[in-house]
């Protein structure tokens, strides 16, 4: 039986620090010998204007027969932004690639600040809703989270947030839920889990900015720790940490994110440990 590794399913958004652009060289880095599903390939990712955008979602099914046929399996699989045609791909197809004991990572990359991202609607969400009951694991940032619930996002507080990871893992039936880049006030930003029942959070000093794919890269790092055999508070602690290197390293345009490999030699010696 080949083990591929983690299958990281996502788009390629060309240029920029975005999406599959950074979950191959953190997971790479890591020694987790990531596999790629890719979803879609886009010149950059939504928050440009114009962006191009190569559907993949045919492909998909060939590429996952020839894995069939060589064996090849995975000890975990990342799903993170997919675009419409891939998660109808994998509403169809992920009780097939899963495997008992496995952990699935759902990261329902869709929407940020109040927002969905450009391209994406009440449908995306509808389906996102049946996607995540899949996820042993859940990471949402706060307006992911809201959607989910079909809830307004009135208030940014890790009570709020907490509120919204008990009803995730309850209406969804997951056990792992975290959300992620809670910015509770101008200096501080934070994350809270639900973890088998137990509740958690973790805050940090903020930095200023606001990058895109700050949550692609968390999820990876955070993937990559809990790979490594941290327990999931820890690892959620590693990756705001890993985040907050990355962030304070960068000096190109927030649109073309955070300098993750500022801080991936911390991340290296920290998963050793
Ligand atoms: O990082 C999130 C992300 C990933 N992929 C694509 C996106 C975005 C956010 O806008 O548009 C294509």
């Amino acid at each position: 039986m080949a083990n591929g590794g983690v299958l990281i399913s996502q788009d390629l958004s060309c240029a920029g620090q975005v999406s599959s652009s950074v979950a191959l060289p953190i997971l790479g880095a890591s020694g987790m010998r990531p596999t790629l599903l890719p979803t879609a390939i886009l010149s950059t990712h939504t928050g440009f204007k114009d962006n191009t955008y190569l559907d993949l979602s045919g492909e998909m099914p060939k590429i996952v027969e020839h894995w069939r046929k060589n064996k090849i399996n995975f000890d975990a699989l990342y799903l993170g932004y997919l675009g419409k045609n891939a998660l109808d791909f994998w509403l169809q197809n992920i009780d097939q690639l899963k495997r008992d004991e496995q952990v699935v990572l759902i990261d329902p990359a869709m929407a940020d600040h109040g927002k969905m991202y450009r391209g994406l609607d009440e449908e995306y969400v509808a389906k996102m809703q049946k996607l995540i009951s899949k996820a042993t694991i859940l990471t949402p940032n706060i307006t992911e989270a809201a959607f989910l619930l079909d809830k307004d996002l009135t208030e940014v507080t890790l009570e709020k947030a907490q509120e919204f990871a008990n009803e995730l893992t309850e209406e969804f039936a997951i056990s792992n839920v975290i959300i992620t880049g809670i910015s509770i006030s101008k200096e501080k930003i934070g994350e809270v889990g639900i973890t088998e029942n137990k509740n958690w959070s973790l805050i940090q000093e903020k930095l200023p900015g606001s990058f895109f794919g700050t949550g692609d890269m968390f999820a990876s790092a955070f993937l990559a720790a809990v790979m490594h055999g941290n327990n999931l508070e820890k690892s959620c602690s590693i990756a705001a940490d890993f985040i907050r290197l990355a962030i304070m390293n960068t000096d190109q345009d927030p649109l073309f994110g955070p300098n993750y490999a500022a801080g991936l030699p911390w991340l290296l010696q920290e998963l050793e440990k």
